[in-house]
């Protein structure tokens, strides 16, 4: 199934968005702006999509993962999980193979935003430790709930993407959540057109196989969200430098 033939379910609108991370500001301005698309032209049901990594880079995870949760009492929201999400549990449990990695692509940020002094990368375990007493339970219920993938009519919907040659239901977790090129390059129909993010592109990339909707919102200033209904596809984004 290819973009143009490929339909959301009869009757229903869904919002896919973007990577978040911590950017509280933008992704509340993207809701007021479903909000008001809502308002505009009534569907008969909807569901918002949301593609992953919520946290790490931008200044305020904490707050963006408390919106999120209070965001789940208005609307049907579909949570996935994405890899920084997940190496965030990771590293509040101590269990990360390589924290360092978690220091070195936006993890401090996360931290501050829960109050820690990430201090330094070898004394890791220590940040850790306080991390884990820091994070509210609802912030970790939150992300150990997180999904890794969804589909509604002929959209699938993963962080990151799907490995080639594999069927959509026997995906692996790692590839979800952290596969780019062999994906992205590849030009065949995967059985319904992918919805995706982890890849930042400098527009919303509507490819006849696959839709990435990363816009690098912690480097543009730009989230983006993808709006499906019947073979229609539009784009609703917000757009600000904060901080
Ligand atoms: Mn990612």
């Amino acid at each position: 199934m290819l973009t143009g033939e490929a339909s959301a379910p009869e009757g229903m609108r869904l919002y896919a968005v973007g990577d978040t991370h911590g950017h509280l500001s933008l992704t509340r301005t993207l809701f007021d702006k479903i909000e008001a698309d809502l308002a505009d032209a009534p569907p008969q049901r909807y569901r918002i999509i949301m593609l992953g990594d919520y946290c790490d880079r931008g200044p305020d995870t904490n707050g963006l993962i408390d919106f999120l949760i209070g965001q789940a009492n208005h609307h049907d929201i579909v949570f996935l999980l994405g890899n920084h999400d997940q190496r965030m549990l990771d590293f509040a449990d101590g269990i990360d193979e390589a924290p360092f990695n978690f220091f070195r692509y936006g993890g401090v940020e996360t931290l501050q935003s829960y109050g820690i002094e990430p201090g330094e990368e070898h004394e890791w375990l220590v940040a850790s430790r306080a991390f884990s007493r820091a994070l509210p339970t609802k912030h970790r219920r939150f992300l150990s709930s997180l999904k890794l993938h969804h589909h509604d009519g002929d959209y699938f919907f993963a962080h990151a993407g799907v490995k080639p040659g594999i069927a959509l239901d026997a995906q692996q977790a790692k590839d979800l959540i952290w596969i780019r090129h062999e994906f992205l390059q590849h030009q065949g129909d995967f059985g319904k057109v992918v919805v995706h993010g982890h890849t930042p592109w400098d527009r919303v990339d509507i490819q006849p196989n696959r839709i990435n909707v990363d816009t690098g919102a912690y480097d543009t200033g730009i989230l983006s969200c993808v709006v499906l209904e019947g073979t229609e596809i539009r784009v609703l984004q917000a757009a600000g430098v904060e901080d």
